[in-house]
């Protein structure tokens, strides 16, 4: 069984959900924390990220797995939406499954990238719905003030683009190696 990278540089992809159930879980969810800031362009008044739901309200599913915490939104139209927050010094990782929600019956196609501090740490190659998954798991440097996550339509435009991220929040302490 592969494992997951610890130090800090993109993800591995990984293909099956069964290799998910053996991933990290966060000691804080994403789903219980505020949203410090989030830039959607101009659909801001009216978009809603969802709380371990998909961006319809439905529970989360990935690869034919149901994720009890997590986040779901969606791709903008020609802007990448952006979910920022707030580190606390205690956070030293992120982790995170990220999908296109089975809901898409296959369809939807985007792309994930972390920032640490308006700095690139990590991203995902092209995701398709019913199709490959991948996992982030990143070391966040002492002293990081915030993490932002970045959502774009992968250059298709975001029709059934619905994002899925499950099992994913921070670890606050360091992992035996
Ligand atoms: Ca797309």
């Amino acid at each position: 069984m592969a494992k997951p990278f610890r130090d800090g540089r993109p993800s591995v992809a990984v293909a099956s959900a069964i290799f998910a159930q053996t991933l990290e879980m966060p000691d804080i969810f994403l789903d219980e924390l505020p949203l410090a800031s989030m830039k959607s362009g101009n659909e801001q008044p009216k978009r809603k990220t969802q709380y371990r739901k998909n961006c319809i309200g439905k529970p989360q599913r990935l690869g034919g797995v149901t994720y009890e915490r997590g986040i779901g939104d969606h791709a903008g139209h020609d802007f990448a939406v952006e979910l920022v927050y707030a580190l606390k010094p205690e956070y030293r990782r992120f982790v995170s499954l990220v999908g296109v929600d089975d809901q898409t019956g296959h369809r939807g196609s985007l792309r994930v990238q972390v920032y640490v501090d308006d700095q690139l740490k990590a991203k995902t190659p092209i995701l398709h719905g019913g199709q490959e998954l991948y996992y982030f798991d990143l070391e966040l440097p002492r002293g990081a003030k915030q993490l932002c996550l970045v959502i774009d339509d992968a250059g298709d435009g975001y029709d059934y683009d619905d994002a899925d991220y499950v099992n994913a929040g921070f670890l606050v302490s360091v992992p035996h190696k």
